[in-house]
This record gives C-alpha cells, sequence and structure tokens, in this order.
C-alpha cells in the first residue's frame, strides 16, 4: 500500500507511534510518505520506502496565524496524487484530520476525481483535552465522524470519545506497541549504567515532555522518599515546561546531584535498557507508551490508575497503580521492589512477558494492515 502519515513531529508520543509505524511498515514493504511541517524526530536513517514532504507555511504579515492546517491539506491533496497515495493516516485529530477531510474533498473535486479514504488515530489530548474545548469541540467531532476510519490507542479513550463527544461511527482499538527487538534489556550501551550509577545505585527513569499532565514534581517526591531508604538515582529523559520545576524542586531538597537531566533522547532504549523502575505519576495517560517502552526492556513500571494505564499495568503483577498524588504509596511500592532483588528479577520478567505477548509490533502492525485493507475494501 501506499500510504501518507500525518502526525506532530516533535517528542509527544503521538508523533512517536506515526513514526514507529511507519517505519514498522516500511519494513513490510509499503511506501509510506510523512507529512509534515518537520521531520519526524525518531526518523532514523535513510530508507528506499520512506519518503519526508515537509509542509511550508508562509508567514505573509496579514497572517496572525498562519493557516497550517490549509497548506497541510493542500500539501496532502499535491502527495496523495503525485504519488498515487491509497491512503492518508492521521495521528491526533486536531488538526491533521480536518487537513485531511479538506484533501479528500479537493481530490473528489477534481475532473477525473478519485477517492481517497482517510484514518484518524485518537492518542489522547486530541480527545481529552483539545476535544472537550468548547472552541475545538464540533470541528473535532465532525471530523472523526467523516474519517473513513478511526482508531484509538485503549478501551478507555474510545470509551471516553463516544461518552464525550458523542460520535456515531465504529471506532477500532489498536493498541500502541513497541519493537521487542529493539527495545530489550542491556543489549545497546550496558557501560550507561556504570556511567548513571558509579557505586552500584538503583536506576529509576522517567520519560515524558513534562507537561503539567505527567506531574513531574511528583517523581521528585518520589525519589527523595526512595533515595532515603536505597541508594538510587533518578533519569529524567525529555524537556518541556515543567523541567525547571522539577529542577528547582531537586536543588531545594537537596537531591539535585542524584537526578541527572538527560533532555531529550533520540534512543530512549539505551537508557531505559539499563534502568530498574520507571515512575509515571501522570495525572492522565490515555495509553502510557512511555511504560510500555520500559516493560519492553524489562524495567518496572509504577505509574496512576488512571486513563488506558490498567490496560497496560496489572497491579503487583507487572507493575503497580497508584491514585494520582499519592507519592507516599508509589514510594512504597519502589522500596519494597528495590529491596527484594528476586521480587524484583520476577517483575522484570512479568513485564517483558507483557510487552512480548500484547503490544509487540510484529502483532500489532499485522492489526493496521488488516485496518487499512478493510477500509479500502469499503470505499472501492
Ligand atoms: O503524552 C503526551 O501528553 C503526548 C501525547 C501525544 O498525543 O503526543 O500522548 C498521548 O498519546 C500517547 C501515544 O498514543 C499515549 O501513550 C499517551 O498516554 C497520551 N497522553 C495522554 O493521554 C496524556
Amino acid at each position: 500500500m501506499k500510504i501518507g502519515i500525518t502526525c506532530y513531529p516533535t517528542y509527544g508520543g503521538s508523533g512517536v507511534v506515526a513514526t514507529e509505524l511507519g517505519m514498522e511498515l516500511a519494513e513490510r514493504g509499503h511506501e509510506i510518505h510523512f507529512i509534515s511541517y518537520a521531520q519526524p524526530i525518531r526518523l532514523t536513517g535513510p530508507h528506499p520506502n520512506i519518503h519526508y514532504h515537509e509542509v511550508e507555511v508562509s508567514r505573509y504579515p496579514l497572517f496572525d496565524y498562519p493557516p497550517y492546517d490549509l497548506a497541510l491539506a493542500t500539501r496532502m491533496a499535491e502527495v496523495s496524487e503525485l504519488y498515487d497515495l491509497d491512503l492518508l493516516h492521521v495521528h491526533y485529530a486536531i488538526p491533521h484530520s480536518v487537513s485531511a477531510l479538506l484533501a479528500r474533498q479537493m481530490l473528489a473535486a477534481k475532473p477525473r476525481g478519485r477517492k481517497l479514504p482517510f484514518v484518524t488515530t485518537l492518542h489522547g489530548t486530541d480527545i481529552t483535552l483539545v476535544g472537550l474545548d468548547r472552541s475545538y469541540l464540533p470541528i473535532t467531532r465532525f471530523s472523526i465522524e467523516q474519517s473513513d476510519g478511526v482508531t484509538a490507542v485503549s478501551k478507555y479513550l474510545k470509551e471516553r470519545t463516544m461518552r464525550e463527544l458523542d460520535v456515531r461511527n465504529h471506532i477500532e482499538v489498536i493498541y500502541n506497541f513497541v519493537n521487542c527487538d529493539v527495545y530489550c534489556r542491556n543489549k545497546h550501551n550496558p557501560a550507561l549504567r556504570e556511567e548513571y550509577a558509579p557505586n552500584g545505585e538503583k536506576l529509576l527513569v522517567h520519560l515524558s515532555n513534562f507537561r503539567p499532565v505527567k506531574r513531574v514534581t511528583d517523581t521528585i517526591e518520589i525519589f527523595e522518599r526512595i533515595r532515603k531508604q536505597v541508594p538510587s538515582r533518578l533519569l529524567l529523559i525529555g524537556d518541556g515546561p515543567d523541567r525547571s520545576r522539577a529542577e528547582w524542586l531537586a536543588v531545594q531538597k537537596g537531591i539535585h546531584d542524584d537526578v541527572l537531566f538527560l533532555g531529550k533522547q533520540e534512543q530512549v532504549y539505551e537508557n531505559l535498557s539499563v534502568s530498574d523502575i520507571m515512575l509515571l505519576p501522570s495525572e492522565l495517560e490515555s495509553f502510557g507508551l512511555a511504560a510500555l517502552e520500559a516493560m519492553a526492556c524489562e524495567v518496572v513500571p509504577i505509574a496512576t490508575r488512571v486513563g488506558g494505564i490498567p490496560e497496560l499495568i496489572e497491579h503487583g503483577q507487572s507493575g503497580y497503580l497508584a491514585d494520582v498524588g499519592d507519592v507516599e504509596s508509589m514510594a512504597n511500592y519502589a522500596i519494597e521492589l528495590l529491596k527484594n532483588d528476586d521480587l524484583l528479577q520476577q517483575m522484570r520478567k512479568a513485564s517483558r512477558a507483557v510487552a512480548q505477548s500484547r503490544f509487540c509490533s510484529t502483532l500489532i502492525i499485522a492489526q493496521y494492515e488488516a485496518f487499512y485493507r478493510r477500509m479500502l475494501e469499503r470505499s472501492s
């Protein structure tokens, strides 16, 4: 198939999923065209089946708000025509599904008009935050209903979208995935462990875009409690608005020497694969891709019992779950685990087993392929 993929190309989870999906599909022989304002950050190396088309947004002085969505729709239509794409797959409803809808109409209106179906994948904040903002809700609902196919990354997100946006079309749950051959323990750079934990300390890790919804300062609070009882260090991967608050909190608590802010990393698996526990104390996660990537690397997740997280982590088996803000419990779970090597080993294996048996790219990419095929058959 020839597939156009659009996503936010920066560090958000939806962009990561879209990029990894494109790369996996390309490996399976599909022709992939990324259409976005910047090259997706995880798009590595040249690949004969992968093409990237940049969307230029002209900055005419009249445009206080340059209309990216219109430039995107134009580029989607152009690329689809030039490369004879079979379908567009947009990640994150706003504004991508609206642009895809316009592109579909533009192509249909041509003299020898053709059908260009599009799939919208809902990721989370496109529904839970943006979609519920009154100024975006009607157009989000409209573009979802106009999509030829809609997927959501968890049952939670599907149900919430149906309930709160009252959309009438079918939403297919296709879970996020991880490449279990790449995300695995100690494969990449085991010497990193020695670098981060020179005195045999335990390693905790957090990976996010440091937005308020991630509650990064809770990570510092949890780590402070753990560090009092177990020699340990905390790796923070990512960057964003709450980074300096977290940095200040670590300084105020006098633990900043043991909190390593690594910033944005392209190959997160290198750091994950030498860590012991992931802390994910988010206010909300529609899925929690960071936890899945950690689990594949045999890193045990301690997360909040929110959104789609319980669909991924079974409390007490493949990780631990606590209420939002309950830093005491999350710290106690980590301490219990870090003081008991047998338990840690057992839960490491359980985490990896969940990733391998339910969320490996080998399983999930086939679901996307089948979904595309069904949609193409319906719209032919
Ligand atoms: O985590 C974020 O806030 C970024 C956001 C995005 O759309 O880029 O992530 C959402 O999509 C990820 C990939 O499907 C999910 O794993 C995250 O749980 C989800 N984030 C939230 O629901 C807050």
